[in-house]
């Protein structure tokens, strides 16, 4: 069966294609950008599972196929959970990542490590022509650093040090970062309800 992976972040869908061949999934993965007829969605929900269904929603109505989207994010606990939902756009423009990392560092400033605890979050989401929905959320704890280090991922990643190692997310091999990340923890929650909806 086809499954439409509805992002065109090419950082998740590396990932996605990784996490989801990892558990098993053995179905034909195709990126939205092989739909590019279809407007992107806008992301109008106040949660990430309600983003992750809105987008799962529209790719699955726009091809008839059912479709899993991923709305992710970094929420830094002494800001209030921001960026949260607005991660891609913190600094204005959608998909900058370097600019919505430096505007991030220089807001938090010289706040010592003690105050810098903050968590990617993912909603992972699966949705079906007919309307069916299923969503799962992951999450993967932290602490943010005074100045990027490394160069693997995307987003914060260079600023992410989860809890209990000393490198960065962007210091993990790809491997390591989706055997603990948000975005591995919810998609290997979701792959056995795609197997149970769609076999
Ligand atoms: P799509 O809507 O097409 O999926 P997007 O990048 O706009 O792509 P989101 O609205 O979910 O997706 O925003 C996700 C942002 O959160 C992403 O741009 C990063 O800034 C951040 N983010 C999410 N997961 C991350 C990860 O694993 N590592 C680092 N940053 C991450
Ligand atoms: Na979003």
């Amino acid at each position: 069966t086809r499954l439409i992976l509805a992002t065109r972040n090419p950082g998740k869908i590396t990932e996605l294609r990784a996490i989801l061949a990892a558990a098993g999934l053995h179905h034909d993965l195709v990126g939205a950008d092989a739909y590019p007829e279809i407007p992107d969605v806008k992301e109008t929900g106040v949660t990430f599972a309600e983003n992750a269904l809105l987008k799962a929603h529209a790719l699955a109505q726009a091809t008839g196929l059912p479709a899993v989207a991923d709305d992710s994010g970094l929420c830094v606990d002494v800001l209030g959970g921001a960026p949260g939902i607005f991660s891609a756009r913190w600094s204005g423009t959608h998909g900058d990542d370097l600019a919505n990392l430096r505007l991030l560092l220089a807001q938090l400033g010289d706040i010592p490590d003690e105050h810098r605890a903050a968590h990617f979050a993912c909603a992972a989401a699966l949705a079906l022509p007919d309307g069916t929905e299923r969503v799962v959320e992951g999450r993967l704890l932290g602490t943010l650093r005074h100045e990027p280090t490394g160069s693997h991922g995307f987003g914060y990643d260079p600023i992410l040090q989860p809890e209990g190692d000393t490198r960065t997310c962007a210091e993990l091999t790809p491997d390591e970062k989706n055997a603990i990340s948000h975005r591995g923890k919810a998609f290997r929650g979701l792959v056995p309800v795609v197997r149970e909806l769609l076999g």
